[in-house]
Formats: C-alpha cells, sequence, structure tokens
C-alpha cells in the first residue's frame, strides 16, 4: 500500500499562499489513488518555482535547462516507455523557453503526463510578464501594462490535435486531482493546464479571479470532448469565464508505437549492444 508519506521531500522555499502547494498535494494525492508507488514514476521539470515541485517529493526525477523539460522526458520515453513519466514546469518554462517543445511533444505524441502550473507570470525571477499574461498586466518590465497577446496553451493544444488537453485550477482540489489523474492514466501526451496563483506577483489573476470565471465543462451535458471544434471553440473561451475539464481528447498513435526501434520492447529491457562505429567513422573519410 501507497501513502502520501511515501511522498514526502524535503521542505519547500514557495511563498506561503502559493498555488504551488496545492499542486504538490493535489499530485501526491493523485498518484496514492491511482496506487503508483514512488518507483514506478520518474518526474522531469526544468527552471522556476513550479519546476521545484519534484525536489520536494521523494521520487525519481531529473531537474534540468529551463524550458527543456520534454526533450529529456521524450528521451527517457527511449530508454523505458513503461515507466509513468510526468513533467511538470510553469508557463515561462512552457510556453516560452520550451514552446518550441511543447509543439513536438503535441506532434510526437510520447507517453508523459504534462502539468503546467500557470500563474500567468514568471514568479521565480521576480514578477515579469509571461506569454500567458492577460494583454495590459503590469509588472516591473512592462510598467505600462504587457502589450503582447495572451498565448492560449489549450487552444494550441486543440489545433495541433493534442492526444489529451484538460484545464483546471487550484481552488478545486477535488476537480484537479481528477484531471491528473485522467492524465496520469491516458496513454500518450496528456497535457493540464492548471491555473494557479502567485500571491506575490500576479495581484489581479487570483485564486477569487479563477473561481467567479471557471465553470465546469463536465455540467454541459452535450459537449463531446472528441469533436476538435467544438474543442477549440471553449478553449478560446478566457475573459469573461473559461471552462475547466476535458477540453479535448483525440485518438492518437503514441511515440513508441512509431518507432520502429522500440517495437521489441523498451530499450533499457534488452542486453547491452556495443556497436562497432569503425566501419561508420572510415566512410566519412
Ligand atoms: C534559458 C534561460 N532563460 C531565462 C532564465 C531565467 N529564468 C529562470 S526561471 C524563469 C521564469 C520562470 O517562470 P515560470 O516558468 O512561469 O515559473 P514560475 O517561477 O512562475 O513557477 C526565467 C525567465 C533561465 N534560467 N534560463
Ligand atoms: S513568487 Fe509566486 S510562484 Fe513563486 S513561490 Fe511565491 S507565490 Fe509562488
Amino acid at each position: 500500500m501507497v501513502t502520501v508519506m511515501d511522498y514526502k521531500g524535503i521542505d519547500t522555499t514557495w511563498c506561503p499562499g502559493c498555488g504551488d502547494f496545492a499542486i504538490l498535494n493535489g499530485l501526491k494525492q493523485a498518484l496514492v489513488g491511482l496506487e503508483i508507488q514512488p518507483h514506478e514514476v520518474v518526474f522531469y521539470s526544468g527552471i522556476g518555482q513550479a519546476a521545484k515541485l519534484p525536489l520536494y517529493m521523494k521520487c525519481n526525477l531529473l531537474n534540468g535547462l529551463h524550458g527543456r523539460t520534454l526533450c529529456y522526458a521524450t528521451g527517457s520515453q527511449f530508454a523505458n516507455h513503461t515507466i509513468k513519466t510526468i513533467a511538470v514546469g510553469g508557463d515561462g518554462d512552457a510556453f516560452a523557453e520550451g514552446g518550441n517543445h511543447f509543439l513536438h511533444a503535441i506532434r510526437r505524441n510520447p507517453d508523459i503526463a504534462y502539468f503546467v502550473h500557470n500563474n500567468q507570470v514568471y514568479g521565480l525571477t521576480k514578477g515579469q510578464a509571461s506569454p500567458t499574461s492577460d494583454p495590459g498586466f503590469v509588472t516591473g518590465t512592462t510598467p505600462e501594462g504587457a502589450c503582447h497577446g495572451r498565448f492560449n496553451p489549450a487552444a494550441v493544444a486543440v489545433a495541433l490535435d493534442a492526444s489529451f488537453v484538460a484545464r483546471t485550477h487550484t481552488g478545486n482540489l477535488n476537480h484537479m486531482v481528477k484531471m491528473m489523474q485522467m492524465a496520469i492514466t491516458h496513454t500518450g501526451f496528456a497535457f493540464v493546464e492548471i491555473m494557479q496563483p502567485c500571491v506575490t506577483y500576479n495581484k489581479v489573476n487570483t485564486l477569487k479571479w479563477y473561481r467567479e470565471r471557471s465553470y465546469d465543462i463536465a455540467a454541459e451535458k452535450d459537449y463531446d470532448p472528441t469533436d476538435r471544434e467544438a474543442a477549440f471553440r471553449k478553449a478560446l473561451e478566457w475573459e469573461e469565464r473559461f471552462p475547466i475539464g476535458l477540453l479535448y481528447r483525440a485518438e492518437r498513435s503514441v511515440l513508441s508505437d512509431s518507432v520502429p526501434a522500440l517495437k521489441d520492447g523498451p530499450l533499457n529491457a534488452r542486453p547491452a549492444k556495443v556497436n562497432d562505429v569503425r566501419p561508420l567513422l572510415k566512410s566519412f573519410r
């Protein structure tokens, strides 16, 4: 039997009230609810407050460069696509520095659950506007308000035919845990946008703001998450109100099924083979 105490890591350095705490707790609950032991899962992250999350859990992890999380996570699928693979990061890490990797992970469809903590600001570097900041958002580096448009991750994911797209927020723990569990058990790239407050640098998009504007798409009985056009329309909703829940799901072949070298099982389960590279090197002369 596994309990949340099995995932207990070192003390956090987040600000009191930060939404990252709810995500950390929710993730432990999601894993325990699925009876996944710490040794059965591997975490990947980059840089940022959100990206520190795996450091605060007792787990297998790789904490690498800013924005490159999905590169390591995808690479690890080649070595062992049978282990649960979870990637986490903030909106800057995922959509600015890591923007191109987000697009190509969707395209390749590796079996990764990707949880992006979206606080609409760069928390770790002290409050600059991020790609998901709303236009007009005032920060130290945008004193007259952010003048760029808002990157809409869910709409981009649906447009690229991601195999799983969901949204939740940290003010609804049960909903967040449910979305996490659905993503972890989904086979393929499962993206969950988790709206969270940054109590220190974002005084606009607070927990109250998310609670007041969000509505659960599950309450719409006719909504079909396999209807891509309907999902795209839903993903575009933002200013007045925005949907949470499973926005989109597509039948896609998963990366490990498309790569011939992985047809015989994960590489780590096969005997190590040392190839003689000398003929190859000779061919370059
Ligand atoms: C290549 C690179 N560019 C910029 C930075 C500086 N940097 C570190 S964290 C960060 C922003 C993190 O914001 P976000 O991913 O939204 O996470 P949060 O801290 O808000 O959770 C930036 C710009 C860096 N470490 N490496
Ligand atoms: S700065 Fe913001 S994101 Fe970072 S720990 Fe504090 S509240 Fe959380």
